[in-house]
């Protein structure tokens, strides 16, 4: 099985580098982001919950975040692994991802980390947030304070991972189809 985690700041790529991961390696994917927006547009008790925080630009509980990614874990069969895109965000959720994997008799492949400087990342969310309608984009304010809350609860992932060797750092800077290329050679001699 291939089981990566696609890591880094908001607006560094990973949606975008998912989906053309997922039909090259033929992985199924999970991201948590799609899943929290998807339950607001339906106004789910989850949803509703989720939003006061998200509009904000702050982390949704992990109690929320975990049980939401264990209740989908096991749907996917026919694939040859799982992309896990913003997830886990915090420490408590690696924990609850490593117990998640165990009791599955599986593990982690790889953490792939892109790597974007601050201003471009700025950049980015605010060219999407004009026509993607993300609240959470919108404002100049909320995406500092995205990128604020990365490097104070996600950012202490990068230890964590790096200490059982699975931490990998792509440079995110450049054509969407050169960043992908990186990520394929990286995932492929991981592989071997
Ligand atoms: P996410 O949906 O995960 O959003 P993201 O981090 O902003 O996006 P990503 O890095 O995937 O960027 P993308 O490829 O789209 O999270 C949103 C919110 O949900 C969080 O703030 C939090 O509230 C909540 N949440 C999610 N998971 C959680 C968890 N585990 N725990 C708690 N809360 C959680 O790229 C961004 C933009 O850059 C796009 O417009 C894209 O076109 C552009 N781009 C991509 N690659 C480019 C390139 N190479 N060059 C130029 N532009 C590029």
């Amino acid at each position: 099985m291939i089981n990566l985690i696609l890591f880094g700041p908001p607006g560094v790529g990973k949606g975008t580098q998912s989906q053309i991961l997922i039909e090259h390696f033929n992985l199924a994917y999970l991201a948590t982001g799609d899943i929290l927006r998807n339950s607001i547009a339906n106004q789910t008790p989850l949803g509703i919950e989720a939003q006061k925080f998200m509009d904000r630009g702050e982390l949704v509980p992990d109690k929320i975040v975990t049980g939401m990614i264990e209740r989908r874990m096991n749907m996917f069969s026919d694939k040859n692994g799982i992309i896990l895109d913003g997830f886990p965000r915090t420490i408590p959720q690696a924990n609850s991802l490593d117990t998640m994997l165990k009791s599955r008799n599986d593990k982690l492949t790889a953490v792939m980390a892109l790597v974007v400087p601050y201003d471009e990342l700025v950049v980015r969310l605010l060219n999407r947030g004009k026509t993607s309608g993300r609240p959470d984009d919108a404002k100049m304010e909320t995406i500092k304070n995205r990128i604020k809350i990365y490097h104070d609860k996600t950012e202490p992932l990068t230890r964590y991972y790096s200490e059982q060797d699975l931490f990998f750092a792509i440079n995110g800077v450049g054509k969407v189809e050169e960043i992908t290329h990186r990520l394929i050679e990286n995932i492929e001699s991981l592989l071997i």
